[in-house]
């Protein structure tokens, strides 16, 4: 009887927690994100433009590849099979399944130009320095960007990308940081989603600061390690943030 109580009440406790994008918004375009559990379920699971994930379990270890757009040892990402089209100028939302409000952290989004002539569905970046950060929240008058901002927005991530960006297919990249048990490493808690996007619009703007993923974070990195007790700003890890100006 122990036993099945324990075994009810971690179930419980897994489904209150965590979570992952159900559905993104390009411009006006809806798409259905990947989602775990039921997507996994079916064989081929259904096309997305979200890259596929295990489930909706943390990724902890900032080498593995996982770091990316998610995964575990025994399940790998991969190239979504759709891509979803926006305009340069126009804004995404990202639409994630509730969010516990005790994984309080920052939002941050990224995005990896696919090279000249390869297609994204058939594109992983490995470990080369294509990312690059566009969007970021840590705090804003002392309430964190996961979950108070994104939980009074019903769940909805807004990130606009960037007016001058120039045209071409790219990886975007919304991660959730949850610091809630980051007051050591390892205990950083990492949620990324990635959706492949074929931006159209005649910007000519170039990131020149590209990082890798993994590579960009390490336990030494400033913001890794944190207390959330502790009151006063936070800065999200990373490069700083690309906003298109030339
Ligand atoms: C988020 O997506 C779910 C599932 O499609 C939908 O029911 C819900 O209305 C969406 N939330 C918002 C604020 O658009
Ligand atoms: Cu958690």
């Amino acid at each position: 009887m122990l036993k099945l109580i324990t075994f009810v009440s971690l179930l419980v406790s897994q489904v209150a927690a965590h979570g992952w994008v159900q559905e993104i918004t390009l411009g006006s375009k809806v798409y259905t994100g990947f989602l775990p559990n039921t997507d996994n379920a079916q064989n081929p699971p259904p096309a997305r433009i979200v890259r596929r994930i295990p489930d909706f379990n943390p990724i902890t270890d900032l080498t593995r590849i996982d770091l990316q757009c998610g995964g575990s040892p025994t399940y790998q990402t991969a190239p979504a099979p759709l891509v979803g089209q926006i305009a340069a100028g126009e804004t995404a939302k990202l639409n994630w399944t509730a969010w516990p409000a005790n994984h309080k952290g920052p939002v941050l989004t990224y995005l990896a130009k696919a090279p000249e002539g390869v297609d994204i569905t058939q594109w992983l970046p490995g470990t080369d320095a294509v990312w690059f950060k566009i969007d970021e929240v840590g705090k804003e008058n002392g309430r964190w960007a996961a979950s108070d901002l994104l939980t009074a927005a019903s769940g909805v991530w807004s990130v606009k990308i960037p007016e001058n960006l120039a045209p071409g297919q790219y990886i975007l990249r919304n991660e959730i940081i949850d610091l809630h048990s980051a007051t050591t490493y390892p205990g950083i808690q990492f949620f990324p989603s990635c959706a492949q996007i074929e931006v159209t619009g005649s910007g000519t703007g170039v990131p020149t600061e590209l990082v890798s993923i993994p590579g960009v974070y390490t336990p030494e990195s400033p913001g890794i390690v944190w207390d959330i007790g502790v009151e006063g700003d936070y800065t999200p890890p990373g490069p700083s943030v690309w906003t298109g100006e030339v």
